[in-house]
């Protein structure tokens, strides 16, 4: 891909070509995509195969949904919104505020009360999102967001806007890109399904380009408490300390099972104790702190492995890429009341003192 002496140029502008989104639409970017495929040694050794982690916590607000939210707010802004909306458990809307705050149009949020992490509520706010607490779920606030956007001149950016995937799917293309062909396997987590419907869009398209040899299996991940997918029918009261992904009823349902279908891959719950450890071993590992949720594709290559099964062994000496989708810092809270209790030793700004603190001498 090209680039201005080297620096990324945001996904819309390395990637224009490939996406489907009006011609002339003016990329309103904060330089999103373009973030690190890391090599696990790891979990490379515990599959005895080449595992890759992509960082999407690296993009400008912290998560994955700056990809799609640059497609969506450039094309809204191209065809004349004023104002945009979004149904959020967090990340969507901090997202949104942001590219809208770039922009110069105003960003309405609709969140479920007292379920969405201090510091995704602080970029909402921060960066000038109205802010509307849902008494409700994620799924309620869905349908309040879809009603705002039929009724109203405001421009719905949730993931049933078809021009989140085009932005979403530059994920894929940038792991073809670096690892010179599609992965065998892919896992991520999965809440309302847009990122698993925009990656599997960019494997088949990069495959049909003649750009990668083969597409991976698509294996994703939900909460135990929050896992319609894998159960097969909605949730009526989802529940999981990986706030993200506290979905019961996910919009993309019908193409996150065509992709699954189609890749010959599967989806699975895990515990919030199995993705929260995780999340832990990822950290202490692998150097990446990411937020709850980010942690189950990660969860789930462990699980997997656990199973010793034949999908366990189907790892080995394969290529397998897991994407975290958020920032470790998104939500410090759980991440301290689970792994990070703050040592109650205080001592004299002393080096004999700190020595024996840290148990050097
Ligand atoms: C960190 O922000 O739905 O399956 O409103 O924040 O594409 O929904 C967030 C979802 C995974 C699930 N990881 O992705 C929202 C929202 C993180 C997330 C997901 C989300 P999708």
């Amino acid at each position: 891909m090209t680039s201005t002496n080297g620096q990324w140029r945001g996904l819309i502008e390395e990637y224009r070509e490939l996406l489907d989104i009006p011609a002339g639409t003016p990329a309103i970017t904060l330089g999103e995509g373009g973030t690190p495929l890391v090599r696990s040694e790891w979990l490379s050794g515990v599959t005895g195969g080449e595992v890759w982690i992509k960082v999407e916590g690296a993009n400008p607000t912290g998560s994955f949904k700056d990809r799609g939210m640059t497609a969506a707010i450039s094309v809204a802004v191209h065809e004349g919104a004023k104002a945009v909306v979004c149904a959020s458990t967090g990340n969507t809307s901090a997202s949104m505020a942001a590219y809208a705050a770039k922009a110069g149009i105003s960003p309405i949020v609709l969140v479920p009360d007292g379920k969405i992490s201090a510091s995704k509520m602080a970029q909402a706010l921060v960066h000038g999102g109205q802010v509307i607490r849902v008494r409700g779920n994620f799924d309620d606030c869905l349908r309040l967001s879809r009603g705002l956007a039929e009724n109203y001149p405001v421009a719905l950016v949730n993931s049933v806007n078809p021009v989140r995937l085009e932005g979403q799917k530059t994920a894929s293309f940038e792991i073809v890109d670096r690892l010179g062909d599609a992965p065998d396997f892919h896992l991520l987590p999965v809440g309302n399904a847009g990122n698993i419907s925009a990656y599997w869009l960019g494997y088949v398209q990069y495959k049909d380009a003649g750009r990668a040899t083969k597409t991976p299996v698509m294996r994703a991940f939900q909460a135990a408490g929050a896992a319609p997918l894998v159960l097969g029918h909605p949730v009526e009261n989802p529940e999981t300390r990986a706030t993200a992904i506290r979905i019961g009823n996910p919009a993309s349902w019908k193409l996150a099972e065509a992709a699954r279908d189609a890749s010959g891959g599967r989806f699975k719950a895990l515990s919030d104790e199995q993705i929260l450890s995780a999340q832990a071993q990822l950290a202490r590992n692998d150097g990446i702190f990411v937020e709850p949720a980010s942690a189950a594709g990660v969860a789930g290559l462990l699980d997997d492995v656990a199973a010793g099964d034949e999908i366990a062994k189907a790892y080995a000496g394969k290529v397998t890429v897991i994407t975290v989708t958020g920032h470790g810092l998104k939500d410090t809270i759980t991440a301290l009341e689970f792994f990070g209790e703050i040592p109650d030793i205080v001592v004299d700004a002393d080096i004999d003192a700190a020595a024996a603190a840290a148990g050097l001498i």
